[in-house]
């Protein structure tokens, strides 16, 4: 009797045809694929040589990281106070003594130092620091960034730009030189604060503002920002919010979102970016380790992606919980983006998780991931540790499509890839047409 077509091998279609893949092929060619496709990181806090020392690397940076400071504090018997007290070595050497030498690195965050440590063959396992920190010494940023953007596997990175930061805002004012592997993104976070907060910054800045965003304020509020994508040449604008963000609102912020952000991005195409359900400062005492997640009503953001049709919208949300709504809101609304596995995500366990149910629900239609880097050579464990979580995910995605009677070809893993970690992200952004 003759095979069903649910079980007929399929040859591939003839002669010069992409060969089909077996279930058995699948899994060292997602993994193939996965190591030889250059990714762009289209969310980082790293800047280009230009922003001096606002952009972090090295050894004792990697160790300060805020992720790693909250871990320490589970285990050291230092207080916030004491620790912010010492100079960044020491806070270096006690993070490397309470993390790494009294216990065992197995955190994703600590797991991280041990891999960059490891791929520069430095000592994972000494007692100090002495020969990480000469390495790094020793080298340019100049030459450092390329290189290590290559041991990443990443094409390109994108920038957060606070055009109100005191420390960047001479520098654009000066006149950036692009360098070609940084892009810009306009970041509004400081603006859509409190409006006591910014208003005397952007009145600072030369624009016509008052306390109650009333008169002139809107128009010179979109004059700031036509001025400073002119300045930049963002890619898109972007804005973290908090878990109880709403909209509509009836406040300053809902007001300059409405009236001079959205239009804004309409006028210069971009899209903008929202990163849901942040609480900051939940525990001031430790700094930037101390901000917390919580579930939004994503309501807002269904009201935002059906008021404003022709604005395209970024979304990370940073509750585990709003994952499986955002998926829903990204079948019912185009002009929605989702993206990356945002800060307390990123961690093999929930990027599976999440990963698994957009492909089901969106297929490649979403942005895969993001870094997050904060200090540059961390981009070389978290886009490894992306890549690892991704072979296992795509293999068993392609094997089922090929147990359902479809054709798998490398030509289609390698399109998909290229869709996930790249092409979606510069078709949204109007830099390619998303092939
Ligand atoms: O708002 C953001 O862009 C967050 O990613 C950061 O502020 C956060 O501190 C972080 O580094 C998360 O990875
Ligand atoms: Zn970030």
């Amino acid at each position: 009797m003759e095979a069903t077509s649910f079980e007929k091998p399929d040859p591939g279609g003839g002669f010069g045809a992409p060969a089909t893949l077996t279930a058995d092929q699948i899994q060292s060619v997602v993994k193939d694929v996965l190591a030889t496709s250059q990714f762009i990181d289209m969310h980082t806090h790293l800047y280009s040589p230009v922003f001096g020392k606002i952009g972090l690397w090295g050894i004792d940076e990697l160790l300060t990281y805020h992720y790693l400071e909250a871990e320490f504090f589970r285990y050291s018997s230092m207080t916030p106070e004491q620790y912010w007290s010492l100079p960044k070595p020491a806070q270096a050497d006690a993070i490397w003594q309470a993390l790494f030498v009294e216990n065992s690195p197995v955190s994703e965050a600590t797991r991280g130092v041990i891999a960059v440590l490891h791929a520069f063959a430095l000592p994972t396992g000494a007692s100090g620091l002495t020969e990480a920190r000469s390495f790094f010494k020793n080298q340019t940023i100049e030459d450092h960034i390329p290189r290590v953007l290559k041991m990443a596997g990443v094409s390109s990175v994108v920038m957060t730009n606070d055009p109100l930061d005191a420390e960047e805002q001479p520098v654009w004012m000066k006149g950036v030189q692009r360098h070609p592997q940084f892009q810009a993104v306009l970041r509004l976070d400081r603006l859509l604060r409190e409006w006591s907060e910014p208003w005397p910054l952007l009145a600072s800045q030369g624009y016509q503002v008052d306390d109650q965003a009333s008169g002139n304020s809107i128009a010179e509020i979109r004059r700031f920002l036509a001025d400073w994508c002119e300045r930049m040449r963002p890619v898109y604008m972007a804005v973290s919010l908090p878990d109880t963000f709403q909209f509509p609102e009836d406040t300053v912020r809902g007001k300059i979102l409405r009236e001079a952000v959205l239009p804004s991005c309409r006028e210069f195409g971009l899209p903008l970016s929202l990163m849901i359900g942040v609480r900051r400062q939940v525990n001031p005492g430790l700094r930037l380790g101390g901000d917390g997640a919580g579930r939004a009503d994503l309501r807002a953001l269904e009201n935002l992606c059906r008021s404003f049709p022709d604005n395209r919208f970024l979304v990370s949300v940073l509750s585990r919980e709003n994952q499986h709504e955002l998926c829903v809101y990204a079948r019912k609304f185009s002009n929605l983006m989702p993206f990356g596995c945002w800060w307390f995500l990123n961690n093999p366990s929930i990027v599976e998780e999440i990963t698994r149910e957009r492909i089901e629900m969106l297929g490649t239609s979403f942005i895969a991931q993001h870094s997050d880097a904060r200090v540059l050579e961390q981009v070389i464990y978290k886009w490894r540790n992306t890549r690892n979580t991704f072979t296992p995910i795509l293999t068993e995605t392609y094997r089922s499509l090929s147990r359902d009677g479809g054709k798998v070809t490398r030509g289609n893993i390698e399109r998909d890839v290229r869709r996930l970690f790249c092409s979606n992200f510069t078709r949204w952004t109007g830099q390619g047409d998303g092939a």
